[in-house]
């Protein structure tokens, strides 16, 4: 398993905290994959299609042997076995599993973009992978991703709603 990647999770919708609990449940059972740390789960103001419910975000760390299109793969499968419907862009949604960073890769692809291309001006993405990462680096960016954290809006807007305590990787989704 010698491949870092970070994930962030997503679920505005039904049961947002058995999405995430599941999403990791099912990403932890693959054979390829170990889950190695959470954040605490946030509850956050949703940001682009504004006039929907509030989510539930949390960013998680990975070590994997799969590919990064193959990680992809394996997270479009979950968001699908857990119910998304893919209805509109930005909208409600179940799951939404998004690769955040994979080593230092930088791709740029239609499929897969890495890192994720929208990550550095959303909170909801920062504060939960600060939370686990504080001194992440992005192939893209000179400073340490923290640096962005003065000038991202929206800020108030992402509130822990679930805190995560002591090291215990599933302390979280296990009760
Ligand atoms: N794709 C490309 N790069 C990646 C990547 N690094 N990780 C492709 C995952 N997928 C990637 O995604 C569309 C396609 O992106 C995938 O098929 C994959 O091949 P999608 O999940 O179907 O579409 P989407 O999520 O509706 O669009 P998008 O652009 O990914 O939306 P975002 O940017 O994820 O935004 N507000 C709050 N508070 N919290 C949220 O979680 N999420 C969104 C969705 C909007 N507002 C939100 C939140
Ligand atoms: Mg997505």
């Amino acid at each position: 398993m010698e491949n870092k990647a970070y994930i962030a999770l997503g679920s505005n919708m039904g049961d947002r905290l058995d999405y995430l609990k599941k999403a990791i449940l099912h990403l932890e059972s693959h054979e390829n994959i170990t889950v190695v740390n959470t954040s605490s789960i946030y509850e956050t103001d949703p940001v682009g299609y504004t006039n929907q419910d509030q989510f539930l975000n949390m960013a998680i760390q990975v070590m994997t042997s799969l590919k990064p299109f193959e990680l992809l793969d394996v997270c479009l499968n979950i968001e699908e076995q857990l119910g998304r419907k893919r209805e509109m862009r930005w909208g409600p949604r179940t799951l939404d599993l998004d690769i955040l960073v994979y080593n230092q890769e930088n791709i740029e692809t239609e499929k897969l973009t890495l890192p994720h291309p929208r990550m550095s001006e959303r909170a909801f993405v920062i504060l939960p992978l600060l939370e686990i990462d504080p001194n992440i680096m992005l192939p893209t960016m000179k400073e340490p991703l923290k640096s962005c954290l003065q000038s991202i809006p929206d800020k108030e807007g992402v509130r822990i709603w679930k805190r995560k305590n002591g090291e215990d990787v599933f302390a979280l989704i296990e009760n």
